[in-house]
């Protein structure tokens, strides 16, 4: 186990809702630690533990909203 930070960018965001729902879309997957997103910045930082999830499964959540684009 290995707790890894990343920063991917988030198109789409256009007010407080925003940066909560995708800071909620990526907080309920199973091994996020912590989330925090920058609505100024347009992106979100990740930290999670690498055995339970990954970096392509954080931003396919986010793509999974509809409304929210991260890559
Ligand atoms: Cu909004």
């Amino acid at each position: 186990m290995a707790n890894k930070t990343i920063t991917i960018k988030i198109s789409g965001m256009t007010c407080g809702h925003c940066e909560k729902s995708v800071k909620n879309s990526i907080s309920e997957l199973d091994g996020v630690i912590e989330t925090k997103v920058n609505l100024s910045d347009s992106n979100a930082e990740v930290t999670f533990d690498d055995s339970k999830v990954s970096e392509a499964k954080i931003i396919a959540a986010v793509n999974e909203t509809g409304i929210y684009t991260a890559a």
